[in-house]
């Protein structure tokens, strides 16, 4: 679809984040509308939206009439099939959530398959990118003003994981936001990874994560899934001519009695409009015809960073990335 016209978007999976996705599509974002749902779930999800469809099967969803974009909101493992169907035969453009694939090899099989396509159909959910405050740092780094970076301390602080939400997900569904950012932020490939599990026992927590980039530069990510204690995400870079923190952020304020207080916001406060601007972003360069957000190359290079994660937890010490060469479409 070029230019004109509502975009119908099929949405596949509606988890906590796809039904979260239906809303913002259905209520917030211009320019689209949700033509069709497909989960288990997707009658009660359609429900009350104009003109939805709703099935079990995602390929029934994407016939519905309307239909002219996708966004896939399933578990990771089912991501391959799914857009190797939709966005590669169909040629859909599509917004997948992180992670694209659950490992790097089936990350690869996409790379391998969009790139023979020759044009991008693709966008992966990274939407840190998103966020006002990552942005304002990207925009410093870029200009230069602190001179080069030399490290990134990065906080992920989780109140709770949620149930199912095992060690290796610490990894692959956590730190795969600093990974991500980690590439974004300095235009540096990650080249290894270090995990440190302090304790003994069953999960142990909080671990620090370290990536070496091929810039040279050292990050630390302390992960934390079940800190109990309030969402934290920050990131400080550690410059030659200075640093500069995010993620300290509180919504209010209050001093009284002698003393201040800082309301914190939680996961979807955090990060609800860089939702908000990933999605709506999606949907404009959707309708220009364009793919203008992380590309399946990024989805690659983040599974084989977090594959590499995984094996460095598991007491695989220093893991070097070895990530394939760059194919010309994501230069
Ligand atoms: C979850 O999948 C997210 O994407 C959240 O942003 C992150 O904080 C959490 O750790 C993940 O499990």
């Amino acid at each position: 679809m070029t230019g004109q016209g509502t975009l119908g978007v099929a949405v596949i999976g509606a988890g906590r984040m796809g039904a979260d996705h239906i809303r913002r599509l259905d209520r917030t974002v211009s320019g689209a509308r949700v033509a069709a749902v497909a989960d288990v779930d997707a009658e009660r999800l359609a429900d009350g939206i104009d003109g939805c469809a709703a099935h079990t099967d995602p390929a029934a969803a994407l016939a519905s009439e309307g239909v002219n974009a996708v966004l896939i909101a399933s578990p990771g493992p089912v991501h391959e099939e799914q857009l190797l169907l939709l966005a590669l035969e169909h040629g859909l453009p599509v917004l997948c959530e992180k992670p694209l694939a659950p490992d790097a090899s089936s990350a690869l099989r996409l790379l391998r398959a969009e790139s023979a396509l020759g044009r991008r159909r693709v966008q992966v959910g990274f939407m840190r990118r998103y966020d006002t405050e990552y942005a304002r740092l990207k925009a410093l780094l870029d200009a230069g003003e602190l001179g080069r970076p030399r490290m990134l301390h990065c906080r992920h602080r989780n109140v709770a994981s949620p149930p199912g939400f095992t060690e290796q997900m610490m990894i692959s569904d956590s730190v795969a936001h600093e990974i991500d950012a980690t590439r974004w932020l300095l235009g540096q490939q990650i080249t290894a990874v270090t995990v440190l599990r302090p304790g003994s026992g069953g999960v142990r927590e909080p671990q620090l994560v370290l990536f070496e980039t091929d810039g040279g530069v050292v990050v630390d990510v302390e992960i934390f899934v079940n800190c109990g204690f309030g969402y934290q995400v920050q990131c400080e870079a550690v410059c030659e001519a200075g640093s500069a923190r995010i993620g300290d952020g509180h919504a209010m304020v209050t001093q009284a009695a002698g003393r201040w207080r800082g309301d914190r916001p939680g996961l979807c406060g955090r990060f609800e409009d860089a939702y908000d601007r990933e999605v709506l972003q999606w949907v404009d360069a959707t309708r220009r015809g364009e793919v203008t957000g992380p590309s399946v190359w990024d989805g690659y290079a983040v599974a084989a960073v977090c594959e590499a994660g995984v094996r460095a937890r598991s007491g695989g010490g220093r893991v070097p990335v070895t990530l394939t060469g760059q194919p010309a479409l994501y230069r």
